[in-house]
């Protein structure tokens, strides 16, 4: 039997199930999902989590300056450039239990299987959960990833506000110091030899094709916007219509003006606006100042040039007697994967029998970033009607266990090239 098929052959589907079911009890929802945003107590919980049943293992922990958390497990060669698998942790305010704990709890077991199976490879190959990759809580997402790709500086996020106005610094000091573990250098980034993410698919064209894998090609392109609209604040029972500078009419127009300008005949462009804060938030008093969230994606970038040239313009133009502008917060690039790792990842699906099928992603991964850093691929497995980002979000144990034998296939593989 070759170390591959005794790798395949020791991830266990019960473990992994269980630990699904471990880490969905830190930050339960009522409806059965998850709410574990970023840097949070239930974040912190988790990562004490994952720390507790590495630490079991015999496996090392280490945190980043941005909080990205390594379990490493050692490799012959100790000074190779590691083989990393991961994906995130934190959710989303009413998430569900699969996205991003899927493909750090698979890359877990991977290195359990490994370690069952009494397998060396000669590169360390590490799991990961990178902080924030939501974005919900604290803008931009992916921002554990993106700062160890250097795509984003450590200063700058540390100084991001959440919603509330908690600063980045002051929530992950508090993270770290309730999840404490040995730092990793000064600045996060080390030199990686590969990287496969695991994660369900988030979509439903796996499930409708009643395939297993996804051999995921890329990730759509994609920006973030905050449209800030400035009215003044007037008595409810008062002020005439002629004489508000309503914010709130103001954001409606603008934002249904985006809407139209945003449809497209094939409905490939992914417009949403996702929230909306109206201040002063009273009843009675007329909104002096509205802002709220655009989330624009399509794999192509002109495309995307071209439609965020019409949102400006609708902003320039819409919100009078109210002032208005629109700021760019991120734009992520379309993200092609490393036809290597795709082709690994095709080939283990394929010599374990099971169904596949070559994809994009629709939705945004770490993966994005760490692809700028060393060959990258990523891995799908079903979700229940695709739904995601939703607390009724659901995947089956063997999906999930498929998922995690292919993993351990192209870790390996990548492990001792
Ligand atoms: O928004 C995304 O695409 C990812 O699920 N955070
Ligand atoms: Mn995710
Ligand atoms: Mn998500």
């Amino acid at each position: 039997m070759t170390d591959i098929d005794r790798a395949t052959q020791a991830v266990r589907e019960d473990r992994l199930w269980r630990r699904h079911l471990d880490m969905a009890k830190l930050g339960g929802t009522a409806r059965g999902g998850v709410n574990r945003q970023a840097l949070s107590p239930e974040d912190a919980a988790a990562r004490n989590q994952l720390m507790a049943w590495a630490r079991a293992r015999g496996f090392s922990v280490s945190t980043d300056a941005i909080g990205n958390l390594f379990v490493r497990r050692a490799g012959s060669d100790a000074t190779a450039r590691p083989v990393l698998s991961g994906s995130h942790m934190d959710s989303q305010p009413t998430g569900g239990r699969f996205d991003g704990m899927y493909g750090v709890l698979a890359a877990f077991e991977a290195l359990e299987a490994l370690e069952d199976a009494g397998i060396a490879t000669r590169r360390p190959v590490e799991a990961v959960a990178w902080t924030n990759e939501e974005g919900s809580r604290f803008q931009p997402g992916a921002m554990g990833s993106a700062v160890f790709a250097g795509h984003y500086t450590l200063d700058a996020m540390l100084d991001v506000k959440d919603w509330k106005g908690v600063v980045l610094r002051d929530a992950l000091t508090e993270t770290l110091a309730a999840a404490p573990a040995p730092g990793r250098g000064e600045r996060p980034g080390f030199a990686l030899d590969g990287y496969v993410e695991a994660h369900i698919e988030q979509g439903p064209r796996l499930e409708d094709a009643k395939t297993t894998i996804g051999v995921v090609t890329g990730i759509q392109g994609s920006r973030r916007f905050v449209v800030d609209i400035v009215g003044e604040e007037a008595h409810a029972g008062t002020t005439p219509r002629a004489a508000r500078k309503d914010a709130f009419v103001a954001a409606v127009a603008i934002a249904g003006a985006m809407q139209e300008a945003t449809r497209d005949a094939d409905d490939t462009l992914r417009f949403t606006i996702g929230r909306v804060d109206v201040l002063p938030g009273s009843p009675n008093t007329v909104p002096g100042r509205v802002s709220f969230t655009i989330d624009m994606r399509h794999p192509d970038m002109e495309v995307l040039d071209a439609h965020e040239a019409r949102l400006r313009a609708i902003v320039a133009t819409g919100a009078a007697p109210c002032s208005a502008g629109i700021e760019r917060v991120t734009s992520v690039a379309p993200t092609v994967f490393d036809p290597a790792v795709i082709d690994l990842v095709r080939d283990a699906a394929r010599r374990q029998g099971l169904s596949h099928m070559d994809m994009p992603s629709g939705a945004g991964h770490d993966a994005m970033h760490i692809a700028a850093l060393c060959p990258t691929g990523m891995i799908f497995v079903p979700c229940e009607r695709g739904i995601s980002h939703n607390e009724i979000e659901n995947a089956t144990p063997a999906d999930l266990a498929a998922g995690a034998r292919v993993l351990v296939e192209a870790l390996l593989r990548l492990a001792n090239r």
